[in-house]
């Protein structure tokens, strides 16, 4: 069976999530798996960066060893390397599993890959904000790359990217929205607990008779995800401090000072629980 294979997408300032989505999906393999392939596409990390990412790989599992390979890349976007994975990654692998680096896993990823390893063209989970039933979230996608290799879907994304323009034009979600168009309805539909998005923020807006979570749905999503994905923006705005929707923000933004306390998302104190365990981010 081929083994685990995982790519995420970094540059400079996501090495630190990087570690913490790495360390958090490295401790939760099961012991019977033979290797985690990690791909970090990345945009001109230092060395450093890359020996801290190896190290962290090293240290992180004493179940099943792990292999990362740097694959630079000199795309100027990240959002352009996610359209174009299927050319990026070596030709040799025919499935993956693509995350964002804002991510915490709590489950062991050789599940997902079992459930997904036959997709016909790629596998996700409903987009909470969208909330509509054809559209995905982009932040966890099991990517069938030899179907899209074959039907040449970059160069779909790509050329409707060219014709939309550096900002997106059309796309206001970006590569997500590319990404939907282009796989249309041909996509097989995960649970959200494996890319759990929007917790503490726009998911409580999801609650309720035909929406997506009842109550109790979502509390069990607040407290059992396997994948929480920190959805929002990395900086800072006034609408943070609105209490009837918090914005969602990611735990590392600097605006969440006592994350057990005052962290609208769940997952923010164990996100630094994994972080703090890696020493170089002791504190
Ligand atoms: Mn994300």
């Amino acid at each position: 069976m081929t083994p685990l294979s995982v790519a995420f997408i970094i540059d400079e300032t996501f090495v630190m999530p990087l570690c913490v989505a790495l360390r958090s999906l490295l401790v939760h393999v099961a012991p019977n798996c033979d290797v985690v392939k990690v791909f970090v596409i990345e945009m001109n990390l230092p060395t450093a960066s890359k020996d801290l990412i190896l190290r962290v790989a090293e240290t992180s599992t004493t179940k099943c060893p792990c292999q990362v390979e740097f694959i630079p890349c000199s795309e100027t976007s990240p959002f352009i390397a996610k359209m174009k994975l299927p050319l990026l990654l070596p030709s040799h692998l025919s499935v993956v599993i693509y995350l964002d680096a804002d991510i915490l896993i709590r489950a062991d990823l050789n599940v997902l890959w079992e459930l997904t390893k036959d997709t016909s063209c790629l596998a996700a989970v409903m987009d909470v904000g969208k909330a509509k039933p054809n559209y995905f979230n982009a932040g966890m996608m099991v990517l069938n790359l030899t179907y899209m290799r074959e039907q040449a879907c970059v160069e779909e994304m790509i050329s409707k990217f060219m014709i939309a323009g550096p900002n997106f034009e059309g796309f206001p979600l970006k590569e997500q929205d590319i990404f939907n168009q282009v796989m249309g309805t041909n996509w097989q539909k995960l649970s959200f607990y494996w890319n759990a998005q929007g917790l503490g923020s726009y998911a409580n807006f999801r609650v309720g008779e035909n929406l997506l979570f009842t109550p109790k749905e979502l509390q069990d999503l607040e407290e059992n995800a396997y994948i929480a994905h920190f959805t929002g923006y990395s900086g800072c705005s006034l609408i943070q401090f609105n209490p009837h929707c918090p914005e969602p923000v990611k735990p590392w933004s600097g605006m969440i000072m006592n994350p057990s306390t005052t962290a609208p998302n769940p997952y923010v104190f164990e996100w630094f629980q994994v972080l703090y365990s890696i020493p170089e981010y002791r504190y």
